[in-house]
């Protein structure tokens, strides 16, 4: 398919997406696709104040009833799964499976948000006076501002979403300036469900195309209640910086150092494959990519030549192709970032296998390169930085309580997990004095989680969580009522008040 079908496809006519100021790129081949209109400053805000007044009456609307316009969405999606997988393809270029992948996790996350949408459950707690009851009930929070990143168009954003509007907030969408076409072909899709749905109030789901100070209308404006942020470490201490002036809300899903423990016992033949697509996968542009691999030092020199020999043999080119396993990276930027701390890695005495340029007569415009792994004599300070690229670190331990302590010693706290079949050690790593980090897997890698779970990890991934569980709570806010139905007052704790 030519790159302007794949773009038809998704409703993106080339009138619609040309004559505008920004350039889209696609990193498959580095050619320009589009170049999008752009919203101003005034847009955004415009954006915000529509958002304000759909949600006077969207919260109004019963939530289960929100949840029919989400099982809409839902159904919208898979029709399209097909069409906008290639999408996200072309744009991030990341493989079709994955791109298809991304609208699965789409898909799912609006069937748990149509069950939770009868399920937004209170509690009620036992009063210390008679004749009182007391309760907690939660109730739409307000405008939700969604900033998304280059390497997830899509799924983060219907994290967001799917769930923001049962719990009855309108939801703003800022895509990355790189991947600004997935969720132009999102809200086409978001309009038709809509359209179906029959009375939402106009202005609940909107997108605004453009730069930072997009984002910056959105922590600016006191009418968004909450900006949920996934990207790098500085955008979420910008937005945490900006929302803490007029002590907004955010929910900060940042950068992933992620490692993998592989202990004696492990099932080698499982902990290479796992290894492979949470390294490679996405071209290592997963915030929960494998970048770290911590090995017991028995098992060292069997696993170190088998994954280098695997890597040799690893399927590069366009991700549109079938078989592919690894595709480009998003641009020249991140490629020469990958080198750098390639570099770096070789002057902290590092032994670089594969790394370099891939592609290169093919794709001259493009940025593939042969995913690394990095053998390190110890974990030094290249790898306790998040390069954006596919670089694993290896290096070896001994103690079971020296790879957890490697593992815990970076800024970032993501995704985690042990490699074992030892029930002591999984369940230490697992324990408060295992993994500190939000996700801790057991014989799985630490990427493509699920979305039933919550997501999201700690320190300078920024604390937040997004998706499953019991994450719509930072959607809703919470009210404790006590309804006195008693002839008397008694006051709390019992204090004597006479007049
Ligand atoms: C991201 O990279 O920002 O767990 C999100 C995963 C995916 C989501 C990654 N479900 O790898």
């Amino acid at each position: 398919m030519s790159h302007d079908a794949i773009l038809a496809a998704c409703g993106l006519d080339r009138d619609r997406i040309t004559g505008g100021t920004l350039a889209v790129t696609t990193p498959v081949d580095g050619s320009e696709i589009a170049r999008v209109p752009v919203t101003d400053r005034s847009g955004a805000e415009a954006a915000i104040a529509r958002a304000a007044t759909a949600f006077e009456v969207w919260r109004q609307v019963p939530a289960p009833r929100r949840g029919e316009l989400v099982r809409l969405l839902g159904e919208e999606l898979r029709r399209e799964k097909e069409n906008l997988g290639r999408l996200v393809t072309l744009e991030c270029g990341k493989i079709l499976q994955e791109g298809l992948g991304e609208v699965q996790e789409m898909i799912d996350i609006c069937d748990f948000a149509v069950g939770l949408s009868r399920q937004l459950y209170g509690l009620t707690i036992a009063s210390e006076r008679p004749g009182h009851a007391m309760r907690e009930s939660w109730h739409p929070l307000g405008v939700v501002g969604i900033i998304t990143a280059f390497n997830f168009p899509a799924a983060p954003w219907s994290w967001n979403a799917a769930i923001a509007l049962v719990c009855g907030d309108p939801v703003i969408a800022k895509p990355s300036e790189k991947t600004p076409l997935t969720q132009l072909a999102i809200q086409e899709i978001c309009d038709r469900a809509l359209a179906a749905f029959g009375d939402a109030p106009e202005g609940l789901i909107q997108t605004l195309i453009g730069g930072p100070e997009l984002g910056e209308a959105l922590t600016a404006s006191p009418d968004v209640a909450l900006v949920s942020a996934t990207g790098s470490v500085p955008m979420g201490k910008a937005v945490a910086g900006d929302m803490s002036k007029r002590l907004g809300k955010t929910i900060l899903e940042l950068g992933g150092n992620n490692a993998m423990i592989v202990a004696p016992s492990a099932d080698l033949e499982m902990a290479v494959r796992a290894i492979v697509f949470s390294a490679v996968g996405t071209a290592g542009q997963r915030c929960t990519s494998l970048r770290r691999l911590i090995v017991h030092e028995d098992i060292y020199d069997e696993l170190v030549p088998r994954l280098v020999k695997v890597y040799e043999g690893l399927a590069i080119g366009s991700p549109l192709e079938n078989g592919i396993l690894v595709g480009p990276l998003i641009d020249a930027a991140a490629f020469d970032a990958m080198q750098a701390a390639l570099d770096t890695a070789r002057a902290e005495g590092g032994t670089v296998h594969g790394g370099g340029r891939a592609m290169g007569e093919t794709y001259p415009d493009a940025a593939y390169a042969t995913p690394a792994i990095v053998e390190l004599p110890a974990q030094g300070e290249i790898m306790r930085q998040e390069t954006f690229a596919p670089i694993l670190y290896v290096v070896k331990y001994r103690e079971i309580g020296d790879a957890i302590r490697i593992q815990n010693d970076v800024p970032q706290g993501l995704s985690s997990c042990i490699f074992s079949t030892d029930v002591r050690e999984t369940e230490l790593f697992l324990s408060a004095q295992g993994s500190d980090c939000g996700i801790a897997n057991v014989n799985i890698g630490p990427s493509g989680a699920e979305i039933g779970g919550a997501f999201g990890g700690e320190k300078e991934t920024g604390g937040g969580r997004e998706s499953g569980s019991d994450a719509w709570r930072a959607y809703m806010r919470r009210q404790t009522s006590t309804v006195n139905y008693s002839t008397e007052l008694p006051l709390a704790q019992g204090i004597s008040f006479e007049i």
